[in-house]
């Protein structure tokens, strides 16, 4: 390794790939392997390898921009910075409080997270702050809280997944979305495993797989009860297990009874036979686990959905236990860390509700503020969105492009236009930026330090490598500045260690105990594990904190009393002698099988859904300025398979239309034999006429209010090349 090698981990995804930077003599800076992170062991995939082209990019943002005459305009920090401290202050003195709306997002570190929650409810006393997460893995997390009394996206790492005997990959796309954690897939097969891959098209996850299945999209929930029907038939369930470590079985066995395997096969149009087979290999082995990601989750029944994979793995006696469990792989960079800090409508620092009051003593306590100032619960991310203009008066965004990513988003365009003021931090003018007021350019992954919490719960540092170009600033700079000007001189500092000290405090005692991590353990550990709490008593604990410390998540290095061992490792494995909950059991849920929000009728006869390809991450708005990736996925596309393709008379790369009843998308076909004939699949990554979110339903689930990304009711047209609309993005 050259002397200069920084060690530090990828901006995207939530593998958190580990990486060295260094920076060779024209400032530039390259990317080299780093075998010691045992997560990728030193493979990257495309957008990792090529992330330090945005560091340099003309592309990148380097001065404040502010709205003059109608248009954006560079401008001086201080005058940039005033004013948006100046439309916050105007609307809640004229409003109240709750006219100033926050907007997160799920790549923020684990400090900017917290300051901006804390930023949120200290120093505007808004309840009005959530994030771009509620869009990503909201349904798995209720749907885990529900089951075993905590969420911590995979309870285990992901070299168990290697080791176990079956895994049912749920609407998951790893080869495209995590490509380095492919290979734990690929030994789980080497070492005698089998893999089960659920989804509606053939994707290159599921050529993978011992057996695919392709359901309907919207039916995983009928599949996953009619899998525990054939369960409970053929005499598979852990009597015993059920007995000693859950609560619930007989409600949900009679509702899952309800769900016949000839049933199930019409709903999902997974024939029977793949239905017993399914059961077989995941039934055989002494160990499995089931793993989901956004194909069941962005439903509007996604809590239900995922509880009923959860309940397969209850009833098999496969939660809790060595290599067997069930797990969601999170999204983003800090998918995980980002949904415990305190964005979320609902929460307080280290996983707690603000409806609790133990919590808002605890939390207030830190933050030195009356606990009857914290305001309560907000408006989840669509619904937010949905309120600008109307009481949402003014809105700051850091680390989310709505304009692209959010469901029906030619609506939320528009009432992002309503707001009196919007604010956007970012690195590039992104389709969101280009609506603000003021844009403040903020510094990227590489140039400045802080903490994220990986898929596996295993907290990292992310060291600055670079310094970061003349213009810009951090945004826990931009918190600490605007904290200030709106009269909160103390408690934003824009040192991050010195946030991640204070979070580790108000953490302490909740559900996601951070207070036993330091950034010098980080470093010397290569990430801990949550919880884990510090050696001495967590603050809160001795006030009769109702939020549970560690020793409840079955954690090692506890006593029964939950007094702290000497130094937590950390806990890698979770509920292995008990699960999170008041009686140490996991609940089973009753859930019945529902039709998506919207199904197929005659004048929307198909089904759209939609995801992710290898080279573009999310809205795209960093990828899409990436040159290599964007040869390599230059434009929108939807797949469609032969036979439709046929009755619509489109050859591969014709124009078509995708319209629904929110709006028309338009883009190249792909023909795939691969995707089910009643289904049309478009990635995401694109603005403009070939944006999916245009036509995608925001019907919301009712526990995590997770959006329906994955299912609408649609037709598909053919366009004529010449006709006014035809426009087929192809760069954006
Ligand atoms: N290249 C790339 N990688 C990424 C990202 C990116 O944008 N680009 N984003 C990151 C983030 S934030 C996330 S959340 C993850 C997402 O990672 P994944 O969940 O793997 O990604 P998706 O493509 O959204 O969805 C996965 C699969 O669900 C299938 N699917 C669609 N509808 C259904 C359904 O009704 N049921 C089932 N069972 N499956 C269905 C789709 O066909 C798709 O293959 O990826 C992360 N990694
Ligand atoms: N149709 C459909 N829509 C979807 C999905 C789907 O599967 N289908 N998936 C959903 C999911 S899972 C997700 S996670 C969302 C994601 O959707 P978005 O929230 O739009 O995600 P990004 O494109 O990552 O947006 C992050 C923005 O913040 C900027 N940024 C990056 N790092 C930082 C930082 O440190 N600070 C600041 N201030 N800015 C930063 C980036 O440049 C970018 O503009 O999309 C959702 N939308
Ligand atoms: S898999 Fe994710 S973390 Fe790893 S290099 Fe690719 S985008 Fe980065
Ligand atoms: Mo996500």
């Amino acid at each position: 390794m050259p002397k200069s090698a920084t060690p530090t981990h990828c901006p995207y995804c939530a593998l958190q790939c580990g990486m060295n930077l260094t920076v060779g003599p024209d400032a530039g800076v390259e990317v080299a392997e780093r075998a010691d992170f045992p997560v990728n062991r030193g493979a990257l995939c495309a957008k990792g390898r090529t992330a330090p082209a945005l560091l340099t990019s003309r592309l990148r943002l380097t001065s404040p921009l502010v709205r003059k005459g109608g248009k954006l305009e560079p401008a001086g920090w201080d005058e940039a910075l005033d004013r948006i401290a100046g439309a916050l202050d105007g609307a809640r003195h004229k409003h109240g409080p709750d006219a100033c709306a926050v907007f997160g997002g799920g790549g923020l570190t684990n400090e900017k997270a917290y300051a901006l929650g804390k930023f949120a409810r200290v120093v505007l006393g808004t309840s009005q702050i959530d994030y771009n997460g509620r869009f990503c893995m909201s349904s798995a997390a209720a749907a885990g809280t529900a089951a075993f009394g905590l969420d911590r996206g995979l309870p285990f790492p992901l070299e168990d997944v290697a080791r176990t005997g079956c895994v049912i990959l749920v609407g998951s796309n790893p080869a495209e979305t995590m490509p380095p954690a492919l290979r734990y897939f690929t030994e789980l097969r080497e070492n005698g495993g089998t893999l089960i891959v659920v989804d509606p098209r053939r994707t290159r996850t599921a050529e993978q797989a011992d057996l695919h299945l392709a359901p309907r999209p919207g039916t995983d929930l009928a599949l996953a009860l009619g899998l525990l029907h054939l369960v409970v038939a053929e005499g598979r369930t852990d009597e015993a297990y059920i007995r000693e470590r859950t609560t619930g079985w007989e409600e949900a066995r009679a509702a899952a009874m309800a769900h016949w395997p000839e049933y199930v096969e019409r709903v999902t149009g997974v024939p029977v036979p793949q239905l017993r087979e399914a059961v077989r290999l995941f039934c055989a082995p002494e160990s499995a686990m089931v793993l989901t990601a956004r194909g069941p989750e962005q439903q509007a029944k996604g809590t239900d959905t995922v509880g009923a994979w959860i309940n397969l793995c209850l009833a098999t006696g496969r939660a809790g236990r060595p290599l067997s469990g069930y797990g969601c792989l999170t999204g983003q960079g800090n998918g995980q860390g980002g949904r415990e800090h305190g964005q979320k409508a609902d929460q307080l620092p280290g996983y707690r509700k603000l409806t609790d009051p133990a919590a808002r003593r605890h939390v207030a306590e830190v933050w030195g503020v009356d606990p009857d100032s914290l305001p309560g619960p907000g408006r989840s991310a669509y619904e937010l969105l949905d309120a600008l203009g109307t009481d949402i008066r003014t809105l700051l965004v850091m680390g989310s492009n709505p304009v692209v990513s959010a469901p029906r988003a030619a609506h939320v365009e528009e009432r992002l236009r309503a707001l009196d003021f919007l604010a956007v931090c970012d690195v590039v003018l992104s389709e969101t930026a280009e609506l603000a007021d003021v844009v403040l350019p903020v510094t990227q992954w590489a140039e400045e330090t802080g903490t994220t919490t990986n898929l596996e719960g295993r907290v990292l540092l992310r060291r600055q490598a670079v310094a970061p170009p003349e213009g810009v600033r951090s945004d826990l700079e931009v918190l600490h500045e605007l904290a200030a000007r709106l009269g909160v001189e103390k408690g934003f500092p824009a040192d991050p260690e010195e946030v991640f000290e204070e979070l580790r405090r108000a953490s302490a005692g909740g559900p996601a105990d951070y207070s036993g991590i330091t950034y010098r353990r980080l470093a010397e550990e290569n990430g801990v594990f949550w919880p884990c709490p510090a050696s001495e008593r967590p603050v809160g604990a001795a006030t009769g904190d109702s939020t549970g410390t560690g020793a409840r998540t079955g954690g090692s290095g506890f006593s029964a009393k939950g007094t702290p061992a000497e130094v937590h490792p950390g806990t890698p494995r979770m509920f292995l002698d008990r699960f999170a909950t008041e009686d140490g059991r996991a609940r089973f849920v009753p859930v019945s099988h529902r039709p998506s929000a919207e199904e197929p009728d005659e004048e929307y006869p198909l089904l759209l859904t939609t995801g992710r390809v290898l080279a573009q991450y999310q809205s795209g708005a960093q990828t899409r300025r990436v040159d290599e990736l964007n040869a390599a996925a230059p434009g929108p596309f939807v797949e469609l398979h032969p036979r439709l393709a046929a009755r619509l008379g489109a050859a591969e790369g014709d124009p078509v239309a995708v319209v629904s009843r929110r709006g028309r998308a338009t883009a190249p076909a792909r023909i795939s034999a691969g995707i089910r004939p009643d289904t049309v699949f478009m990635p995401f990554h694109w603005p403009g006429a070939g944006r999916a979110n245009t036509v995608t339903n925001p019907a919301l689930d009712p526990t995590s209010r997770m959006p329906e990304f994955k299912v609408c009711a649609v037709r598909v047209e053919p366009v004529d090349r010449d006709q006014p609309g035809a426009e087929v993005a192809v760069r954006a």
